[in-house]
């Protein structure tokens, strides 16, 4: 009963829950970006080992985000996030080049993944601001997103420290799980 009227309450009003999982390569910049989503401000921060989870009311959209620990070793352990996830936010150091075909085959074994078939994908092409960073365009091609069936996406340039592009991904995630049916 109680369940039920909030549900009722909310669609009244238009808000909306959906549950976000940030997952990259270590070092990407997931935490930085969770906390400047949700505070607005820089903070520092160490290796997450484990998970980091906040709320993000952002247009009318009550985001739950889960930014989880990108190490190799942890990578194991993303899956046990994935049930009833929305969108998924993947984030790249667009200057780590080394590290790219790790990253692009990370994104596509997540693309894989059954529990996130109906899950849409935000690309955040990050770290704009470092010298050699790529662009969206290349991060594009660097992560064959051409190869994306059936799935909405996009990808979006950012820069975590000052605070560059992350919102006008969540215009882009909010508009597009709105017109979705969930
Ligand atoms: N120059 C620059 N540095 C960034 C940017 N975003 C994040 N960083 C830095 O990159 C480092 C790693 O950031 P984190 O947010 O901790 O990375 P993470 O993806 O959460 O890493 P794990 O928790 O190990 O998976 C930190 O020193 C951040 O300050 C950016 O846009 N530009
Ligand atoms: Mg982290």
């Amino acid at each position: 009963m109680g369940i039920l009227f909030t549900r009722m309450f909310s669609s009244l009003f238009g808000n909306k829950e959906a549950r976000i999982l940030v997952l990259g390569l270590d070092n990407a910049g997931k935490t930085t970006i969770l906390y400047r989503l949700q505070m607005g401000e820089v903070v520092s921060t160490i290796p997450t080992i484990g998970f980091n989870v906040e709320t993000v009311q952002y247009n009318n959209i009550k985001f739950q985000v889960w930014d989880l620990g990108g190490q190799t070793s942890i990578r194991p352990y993303w899956r046990c996030y994935f049930p009833n996830t929305q969108a998924v936010i993947y984030v790249v150091d667009s200057s780590d080049t080394d590290r790219i075909g790790i990253a692009k085959e990370e994104f596509h074994a997540i693309l894989e993944e059954e529990e996130l078939k109906g899950a849409v994908v935000l690309i955040f092409a990050n770290k704009q601001d470092l010298p050699g960073a790529l662009d969206d365009a290349a991060v594009t091609e660097a992560l064959e997103l051409h190869k994306i069936k059936s799935r909405q996406w996009a990808i979006f340039k950012t820069c975590a420290v000052k605070g560059e592009g992350l919102f006008e991904g969540l215009d882009w995630l909010s508009n597009t799980l709105k017109s979705g049916s969930g």
